[in-house]
């Protein structure tokens, strides 16, 4: 017998599907997000700071400087990750080989490259309008602004991805969505926190006007508590855009690290998607505030994919990653980050979910807590192996040495 099989056969006894758990886990996407590879800075070289209350702090060697070096690290990311995925561009990540055009100017061409990579490399694209670093956005104010004409500017900005995120799902088959978050706020109390949010549905209802096929591309907003330079009063704050999204019906995107410290994700979907017809999660991990560090297999990961599975919401939930470290190898980053939420997706497919119910209708909460704690040491760990096995990648600790090799020959090479 093989580890596999006794993994199945232990799993099989209480009732779980270790075949069903793997096909699923199989089919399950995580979008990663370009900008972790090269620390939100993109390409389109317009100087100045990152803003936006967005800090990423590390300095280890190896960055990708231009849209190719981030493609390859890219490349050598997804080789090591089991499955296959999705890639989440942000739009200062055009491509501007064909000529330099402003945020409110953007069409597919600048994007037509990373559609044809994303293709060749049989990734679906996801998208963001950049709502930072660029001139426009220095007050920290973007859709809310009080002046119509920077209103109006980042309006046609919006406006212009979704054209572009549409035409990224007609081109490859796969719907796109594309998420709209932006900085505005105040770090100092505000006295009117009333016409900001009244100036953002405004420009929200105008970036959204068009309608778009929902098969191609579906629209997400994202909103945060604080931020740096945003500490009193963040515009787009969970209830504004709970509401915005539940008033248009479309997409809330959940951030991990966008909450008070001691909430939790996981007990937000079911009330969401209840109002909500699908959300999109952007994975990460906050040490004490909104601190984007990379995704570990924790509690509270798990238990954001328990509710996942539990609810049976993966059908109506698009998983995304957000997080930047640039102190440790920012490939490795996104290996380590996106094989836990895997590894985390797995151990809530293989979880006696049927048992655990029945014991809490029965109000036997005692065998609850019990069969909870006993899956901890359940043999999960040889099912994820078999996975690996299957789709071709590095079993256990193995991808690290790949990755070691990749630093050496291509990472330390850059200046
Ligand atoms: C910022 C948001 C947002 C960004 C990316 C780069 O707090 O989390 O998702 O991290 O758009
Ligand atoms: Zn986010």
């Amino acid at each position: 017998m093989n580890a596999y099989t006794i993994a199945q056969d232990t799993y099989a006894a209480l009732g779980v599907d270790t075949e069903a758990a793997l096909q699923r886990l199989a089919a399950t996407p995580i979008s990663l997000h370009c900008w972790q590879g090269d620390d939100v800075g993109g390409f389109e070289k317009v100087g100045g700071e990152l803003g936006g209350g967005l800090a990423v702090t590390g300095n280890y060697p190896g960055k990708a400087r231009s849209i190719v070096e981030l493609r390859a690290d890219l490349e050598q990311a997804y080789a090591l990750i089991p499955g296959r995925h999705r890639l989440n561009l942000h739009a200062c990540y055009a491509d501007f080989s064909g000529g330099k055009v402003d945020r409110d100017a953007l069409t597919t061409t600048q994007f037509q490259s990373w559609i044809d990579w994303a293709k060749a490399n049989g990734l679906g694209l996801d998208f963001n309008p950049t709502y930072f670093a660029h001139p426009k956005a220095d007050d920290g104010l973007t859709l809310t602004h009080q002046d119509a004409g920077i209103r109006e500017f980042w309006i046609e900005h919006g406006k212009a991805c979704r054209r572009i995120g549409a035409e990224m799902g007609r081109q490859l088959g796969s719907t796109t969505v594309t998420n709209l978050w932006i900085p505005d706020g105040s770090k100092d109390l505000p006295a009117d926190r009333k016409a900001p949010r009244a100036r953002l549905e405004a420009s929200l209802d105008a970036v959204f006007a068009e309608k778009i096929d929902p098969k191609l591309h579906l629209d997400a907003v994202e909103s945060k508590l604080f931020g740096i330079g945003s500490e009193s009063y963040v515009v787009g704050s969970h209830e504004f855009y709970l509401g915005y999204a539940i008033k248009n019906q479309i997409l809330c995107c959940l951030d991990a690290g966008h909450f008070h410290p001691t909430e939790n994700l996981s007990d937000k979907i079911s009330s969401v998607l209840q109002f909500v017809p699908e959300i999109l999660l952007h994975v990460s991990r906050g040490v004490r505030w909104d601190s984007d560090h990379v995704v570990l297999l924790d509690d509270p990961t798990l238990a954001l994919m328990q509710e996942l599975v539990r609810g049976d919401f993966l059908g109506r939930t698009h998983i995304g990653l957000d997080y930047f470290d640039a102190s440790i190898n920012r490939v490795a980053a996104w290996v380590i980050g996106t094989r836990n939420s895997l590894k985390g997706l797995l151990l809530a497919l293989l979880e006696p979910y049927a048992k655990l119910r029945e014991f809490e209708t029965a109000g036997d909460f005692t065998s609850r807590l019990a069969l909870i704690e006993e899956c901890k040491s359940l043999p999960w760990g040889l099912v994820w192996d078999e996975h690996c096995r299957r789709q071709n990648v590095p079993l256990g600790a193995a991808w690290l040495d790949v990755l070691k090799t990749y630093e050496k020959q291509v990472l330390s090479t850059r200046g």
